[in-house]
């Protein structure tokens, strides 16, 4: 397994469901695995659950981690090949990538969109060209259109959390303050299409998401119809793909709150986290027992170390 980017580098979802929870039941079987293996962890954008989930996944198979965030703390790394370097751009990718394979088995990126050109973002030009100056193998902790490990751990949560064998999950988005990027529901949309459950996604008018990511599924602008019987709500903010990473005024009454969960199916709150109180989601649902946010960040941990482990496993 040369990356993880994506539910198409993986196999079978179910196979890794059921590796995940086994690893989640004796998370330290495989403590040999990762002996003398080091992992580096490479941030161009804040994180605290991947951050942490993944470098916790690795020492529980006994691997080694590095971390390091780019933007503050590296030289400012230049993308495009055959350029004269005397601007403000000091190391070339192909060095960059190069020099950190040298140290590390496994190298983990994250880099989020700039929300300015849709199609430079959907390019996923930063992540590509670690994956092709890169000697070792590269996973994604958050690209510009896609959040792997995050819907991995939300499959898991689902699988362990659902009462029926193929409950509704309800994608629906929700205000927020700033443009945000679309991976996180891409990446939802993307896995939930090979899980066996019924996806729909309810947004406003102007935030549907790329077609790639919503063929075959039942897109809603009505938040109450699609929240009908609902088994989960995923709640996530994005920014608009059509008019590119604007946001969206005058839809806080897409809020989730106490009346929207009463539609559903005794349904289960769930969000990827960090999430804005009282604007994506009131209080009263956060912090009640229908809420799996943070069943769903200890998740990220298992996800990751499945990954980890297929890798390891691979060589
Ligand atoms: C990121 C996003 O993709 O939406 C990371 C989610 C895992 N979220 C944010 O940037 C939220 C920042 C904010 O201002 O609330």
């Amino acid at each position: 397994m040369k990356k993880f980017t994506s539910v198409k580098d993986i196999d079978s979802l179910p196979d890794w469901v059921e590796t995940a929870k086994k690893l989640k039941a004796n998370p330290y079987a495989f403590k040999h695995l990762g002996e003398n293996i080091t992992l580096g962890l490479l941030f161009f954008n804040p994180s605290l659950r991947t951050r942490l989930s993944t470098q916790k996944a690795a020492i529980n198979l006994g691997m080694n981690v590095m971390v390091m965030n780019l933007n503050s703390d590296g030289w400012s790394i230049e993308l495009e090949d055959g350029t004269v370097m005397d601007q403000g751009t000091q190391e070339h990718i192909k060095e960059a990538a190069g020099v950190i394979s040298q140290y590390c088995d496994i190298i983990g990126v994250r880099t989020f969109p700039r929300l300015k050109n849709r199609d430079e973002d959907y390019s996923e030009k930063i992540l590509n060209k670690f994956i092709q100056n890169a000697l070792v193998p590269v996973v994604s902790l958050e690209s510009a259109t896609l959040h792997p490990l995050q819907s991995l751990a939300d499959v898991l949560t689902i699988e362990e959390q659902k009462k029926t064998p193929k409950p509704k999950v309800v994608l629906t988005w929700a205000p927020h303050p700033r443009a945000l990027p679309q991976a996180v529901p891409n990446s939802f949309a993307e896995w939930m299409k090979v899980a066996d459950v019924n996806l729909v996604i309810a947004n406003p008018e102007g935030f549907d998401l790329a077609p790639e990511f919503t063929e075959g599924v039942t897109v809603l602008h009505k938040q109450d119809e699609a929240l009908k019987d609902a088994d989960f709500v995923y709640a996530k903010n994005w920014s608009s793909f059509e008019d590119y990473g604007k946001i969206g005024e005058g839809f806080n009454d897409w809020q989730i709150t106490t009346d929207k969960m009463a539609l559903t199916n005794q349904g289960k709150f769930m969000h990827c986290l960090p999430v804005r109180r009282n604007v994506i989601v009131a209080d009263e649902v956060l912090d009640s027992d229908a809420s799996l946010v943070l069943e769903q960040a200890n998740n990220r941990t298992y996800a990751a170390q499945v990954v980890l482990y297929k890798m390891l496993q691979n060589g």
